[in-house]
């Protein structure tokens, strides 16, 4: 994607990196990453979505370049990483979550970074969680949207015929290269396609695979979205990396990420969570939420999945000006002067308009109960 223009006056501007490299994280593999921002500012590492999806440079917008030292990488196989996921080369018998997990910290370790905010959406939020529930003592903040665990109901909203009841239309070409004596396993009858060598098998199953769900993430259609994921190879990887950790249950327990949660409570955490998240429905944020009740939730009510939504964007920015000004502090993650200044703020910018008032209607977050520090922008704003 481009930078974005559509959230100028709800993020911060366009800016370029001072430094990029690539970390060898073993089996041949490099990762790329590059740093923005402040260099002797807060330390924030940027998780993106898929897996497979790499990172774009609006991304690095999400945070004050003058508060904040932003570290964007490319997780395994994926955006500038080598080998790409849609390579011959590439083998992704060592691309799995506790890999990535491992890159992290190799990589706040050769950056010379103690502590660092975590910030992940969709599957950056699975990744930041077990991130975070392995190496608790490296995060200050985590600040999580559209809230994914991978549990099996999850996987089978998504890929197993769930959301084909809100986009039928969709679901018909997601399912059209997939004979019908195969869809009864979606999964895996796009995993034999997605492995085939012959490029006329695997790149159209990828086309339809990625295009599912690009079309998918946003309340509204965004054919700009939808473009900039379907090229070839960027869908190869995609498809191929995500089929692969879902295949495998992404290495994890079922309901790990939400059973563990306690490692990570007395991290301060804010969830930014669409309504309409058609992709991963809010019942994950909320599950969530109910064992980690000090983290904010954040429900924006006209928004699906995509960070790239005027109100998701405007409440993950409240989010990280937050952290910025008050460093985090312990316990809670949540104030609640402050933040409503914060969002006044974004008001006057977002596209939404009405419904942008992040953090008011939050609960004063340690030692209150579940359900509290909820804040639903449509019930703020009319407070
Ligand atoms: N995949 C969820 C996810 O992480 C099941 C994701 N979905 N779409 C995206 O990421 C992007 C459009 C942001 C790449």
């Amino acid at each position: 994607m481009s930078d974005l223009a559509h959230l100028d006056g709800i993020l911060y501007p366009p800016i370029e990196p001072y430094e990029t490299g690539e970390l060898l994280v073993g089996e041949g593999n490099r990762v790329y990453w590059e740093q923005s921002g402040n260099p002797d500012g807060k330390p924030v590492v940027f998780l993106h979505g898929g897996p497979g999806g790499g990172t774009s440079p609006w991304q690095r917008r999400f945070f004050d370049p003058e508060a904040y030292r932003i570290i964007l990488f490319d997780q395994r196989g994926c955006g500038r990483s080598t080998p790409h996921a849609s390579s011959p080369e590439s083998d992704l018998r060592h691309n799995t979550t506790w890999h990535l997990v491992a890159d992290i910290d190799l990589l706040r370790r050769s950056l010379g970074i103690d502590r660092w905010m975590v910030f992940g959406g969709s599957w950056g939020s699975t990744l930041a969680l077990a991130y975070a529930e392995a190496y608790p003592a490296t995060v200050s903040e985590l600040v999580l949207r559209g809230i994914f665990t991978l549990r099996t109901h999850e996987l089978e909203w998504f890929y197993e015929g769930g959301a084909a009841s809100l986009f039928p239309d969709l679901w018909e070409e997601f399912i059209a290269p997939i004979p019908v004596l195969e869809r009864a396993q979606l999964i895996e009858a796009y995993h034999r396609r997605l492995t085939d060598p012959d490029p006329a098998v695997h790149v159209p199953a990828a086309v339809a695979w990625a295009k599912w769900e690009a079309s998918t993430v946003t309340l509204l259609p965004d054919p700009e979205l939808v473009a900039s994921m379907t090229g070839p190879a960027d869908a190869t990887a995609f498809a191929r990396i995500e089929n692969h950790y879902f295949l495998n249950r992404g290495w994890l327990r079922e309901g790990q990420l939400i059973a563990d949660v306690g490692a990570i409570r007395h991290i301060p955490g804010v969830i930014v969570q669409g309504r309409y998240d058609a992709c991963t429905p809010i019942m994950t944020a909320w599950d969530l939420h109910r064992a980690w009740p000090e983290a904010e939730l954040v429900v924006v009510p006209d928004a699906g999945h995509s960070a790239s939504e005027p109100g998701i964007a405007a409440a993950l920015r409240a989010a990280t000006d937050r952290f910025a000004r008050n460093g985090g502090g312990a316990g809670a993650g949540v104030d609640v002067g402050e933040g409503v200044g914060a969002s006044r703020e974004f008001a006057a910018g977002s596209a939404s308009g009405a419904s942008s008032d992040v953090a008011s209607g939050v609960g004063s977050g340690a030692g209150s109960e579940a359900g509290s520090g909820f804040a639903s922008y449509a019930e703020a704003s009319q407070a």
